[in-house]
């Protein structure tokens, strides 16, 4: 079994309402992976994708009866707060968490499709570049694009890659990219209902940091 798939995302209703408890607990287990990674750039990343979770999860036990979807808590912090929403809260936290999300899974994609620069096959840059370019460089000025640019130059070998998401077992291209296939499509289903939801709420903003 890959450590992927272990932590396997849930699949979602027909109303594609994403359950609070479910995700959170499923986005629990992505920052131990960056322990896996092997360069203090990924703590930077580790920390802020861990603060986003923290914040989500701090609102739900505040009242789980309440939030029992994601959208309840958007919806209850943007009737709260009319002023500072959506720059608030879990409201904001999720709108940033989902960009790291989307950015694993479009890295995880490109992977699956054998996206590759054939004169390094080795090395994952090509896709770790997709990856940003569509999922968070827009929302970076040029210091943060920096950071960028050091984390990928430590970017870890495809091999390395596949071998963490794998729980270390050394195990066959083919059947790693395997267990990614299938680990993306409740992953990209849930990613896709966030996305949607705060497009649904005119909750998405496009500053930059
Ligand atoms: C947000 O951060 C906070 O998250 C949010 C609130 O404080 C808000 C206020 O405006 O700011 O400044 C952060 C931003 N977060 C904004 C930047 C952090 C460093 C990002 C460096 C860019 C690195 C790009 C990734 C390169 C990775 C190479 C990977 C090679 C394998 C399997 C790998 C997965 C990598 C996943 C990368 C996700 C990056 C997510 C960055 C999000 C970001 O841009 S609040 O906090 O509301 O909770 O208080």
């Amino acid at each position: 079994m890959s450590l992927l798939l272990d932590n396997q995302f849930k699949e979602l209703p027909p109303d594609r309402a994403v359950d609070t408890k479910l995700f959170l607990e499923s986005v629990s287990h992505i920052p131990s992976f960056f322990d896996c990674l092997g360069s203090n750039v990924f703590s930077v990343i580790k920390s802020d994708i861990n603060g986003n979770i923290v914040k989500i999860k701090a609102v739900y036990l505040k009242d789980p009866a309440r939030y029992v979807t994601l959208q309840d808590i958007v919806e209850a912090e943007r009737d709260a707060h009319p002023a500072e929403w959506p720059k608030v809260g879990a409201t904001l936290a999720l709108m940033w968490l989902k960009r790291g999300l989307r950015f694993i899974q479009i890295l995880l994609q490109s992977l699956a499709d054998g996206e590759r620069d054939e004169n390094n096959p080795n090395l994952i840059r090509v896709n770790v570049t997709k990856a940003y370019e569509e999922a968070l460089k827009k929302y970076h000025g040029w210091l943060v694009q920096k950071i960028f640019h050091v984390a990928l130059h430590a970017a870890p070998y495809k091999s390395n890659f596949l071998k963490a998401l794998s729980k270390g077992e050394e195990v066959k291209e083919e059947e790693c990219l395997a267990n990614v296939r299938q680990f993306l499509v409740t992953y990209t289903a849930t990613v896709d209902a966030v996305y949607d939801m705060y497009s649904h709420l005119n909750a998405e903003l496009d500053y930059t940091v």
